[in-house]
């Protein structure tokens, strides 16, 4: 029997007597041992991680775009730990403990700004709400406190508290270490940490199918520029997953949404902090820039289109005006949109899947870049130890079917 090179390269010789044992597999030969897909601040993380901490650095991430380039560069970077289930606020503080020390950590000025995140009660039912996530929090050693209309303007003095609106203020949250960081520098600094590594950051790379040997288990992807193979694949492609992980044959309990953001023209520090109102879908914080950073809801149907529905804005732009008389005259340089992908709970999927070799990172949905440096550590830990982290063994794919969900619809700061 004749054997080319190339077959020997890529079908090897399985089934054949007499060849050394090494020669046998029955897999072409596994250029990295791990591909991350997505080289969103999430992906890069991972890749960081798994290089810096895990000494993993035969890794590629694959982004379809440009780094950053998905939601991580159109997020309004709110950072905060405020989450109910316990599961949830370890693994957000995890995140906002990384943030404290990241720009440290990778010798890049990530611009993290622990001003304050304070979330806005409009009725009885919000104060409830808040209330028990600030005794929630407190019970995790996580700080959160109630405060009145009067200490909430206090905070922030823009802010209106008269009677005589649609939805008066009744009391806020108030998270001191949360705020807010510059999106495009995270990812920036985790590509530069992990490419001085020796992971490779291929840009321009779309994976178009993910290949399976007979057994079921991973082999490869393959890309817009040609075949790749590894041992391990991690998908990280918010709003996408759905896609990606249905080349491997797994269903996942996802559904993608647009959720846009704008900002102002950019005037004087007049912003102090982070205000956020879930019940009239409205959030805002100053950029250093000076640009009011705005965000609204989601859209109310399915899409992958990255521009919000103008009436979404529109409504946003009307609370912001009732609840911040003084910028009614403001204009507004830009708006776009991303796509999150969202759970039946709300927290994200985080670990193994049917598939030997493949992990998923997923479900953040409007909430992920808080998360970035903790999802990346955990997950790196997950991926190199064949194991779930922890802090992320609550957030396995398993926990749709056991029923073991972590609800944190209330704690999502935009209504979906
Ligand atoms: P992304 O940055 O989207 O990275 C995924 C990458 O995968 C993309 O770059 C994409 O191009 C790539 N990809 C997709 N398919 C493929 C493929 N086939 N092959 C290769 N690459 C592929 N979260 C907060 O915590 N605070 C906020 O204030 C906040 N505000 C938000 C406001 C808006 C308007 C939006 C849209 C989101 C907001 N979020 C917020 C959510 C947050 O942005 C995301 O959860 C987080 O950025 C997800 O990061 P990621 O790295 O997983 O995804
Ligand atoms: O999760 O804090 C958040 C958030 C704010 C805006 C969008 N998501």
């Amino acid at each position: 029997m004749k054997f080319s090179l190339r077959t020997l390269f890529t079908q090897g010789l399985a089934g054949q007597s007499g060849w050394p044992e090494q020669w046998r597999s029955p897999e072409p030969r596994a250029a990295y041992d791990v591909i991350i897909v997505g080289g969103g601040g999430h992906g890069l993380a991972t890749a960081y991680y798994l290089a810096a901490e895990l000494g993993v650095r035969n890794v590629a991430v694959l982004e379809k775009g440009w780094l950053g380039g998905g939601n991580t560069g159109r997020n309004t970077t709110i950072i905060r730990s405020n989450y109910l289930w316990d599961e949830s606020a370890a693994i957000y503080d995890h995140a906002v403990k990384l943030w404290e020390g990241l720009a440290q950590e990778l010798n890049y000025n990530v611009m993290y700004s622990p001003r304050g995140v304070m979330m806005l009660a409009h009725t009885i039912h919000d104060q409830q709400v808040f209330k028990r996530h600030v005794h929630a929090n407190r019970l995790n050693g996580i700080d959160n406190e109630w405060l009145t209309p009067e200490q909430a303007q206090a905070f922030c003095p823009p802010l209106n508290i008269g009677k005589n609106v649609r939805y008066p203020i009744t009391g806020a949250a108030l998270q001191r270490r949360g705020g807010t960081a510059r999106h495009d520098a995270v990812a920036w600094g985790y590509a530069r940490g992990a490419s001085t590594r020796g992971v490779d950051i291929i840009q321009n790379c779309e994976v178009t199918g993910i290949e399976r040997n007979v057994a079921g288990a991973v082999t490869g992807v393959t890309t817009t520029r040609g075949r790749i193979g590894a041992q391990k694949v991690g998908v990280v492609a918010a709003g996408h997953t759905s896609v990606l992980m249905a080349m491997a044959g797994v269903r996942m309990p996802l559904e993608s949404f647009p959720l846009q953001a704008l900002v102002s023209e950019p005037v004087k520090p007049v912003f102090p902090c982070v205000v956020m109102s879930n019940t009239i879908h409205a959030y805002i914080s100053q950029s250093d820039k000076g640009e009011l950073v705005i965000g609204a809801g989601t859209d109310a149907y399915t899409s992958y289109s990255q521009t919000g529905a103008l009436h979404i804005a529109e409504h946003t732009l009307d609370a912001i005006c009732e609840m911040f008389p003084m910028f009614r005259r403001m204009r507004m340089l830009r708006n776009w949109g991303g796509i999150v992908d969202v759970t039946p709970d709300r927290s994200p999927i985080i670990g193994h899947t049917p598939v030997p070799g493949l992990f998923v990172n997923c479900g953040w949905g409007t909430g992920g870049f808080k998360a970035t440096p903790g999802s990346g550590h955990v997950f790196a830990h997950t991926i190199a130890h064949d194991r779930p982290h922890p802090i992320a063994a609550p957030f396995t794919l398993e926990r749709f079917t056991t029923g073991r969900l972590i609800d944190e619809a209330a704690a999502a700061a935009v209504a979906h």
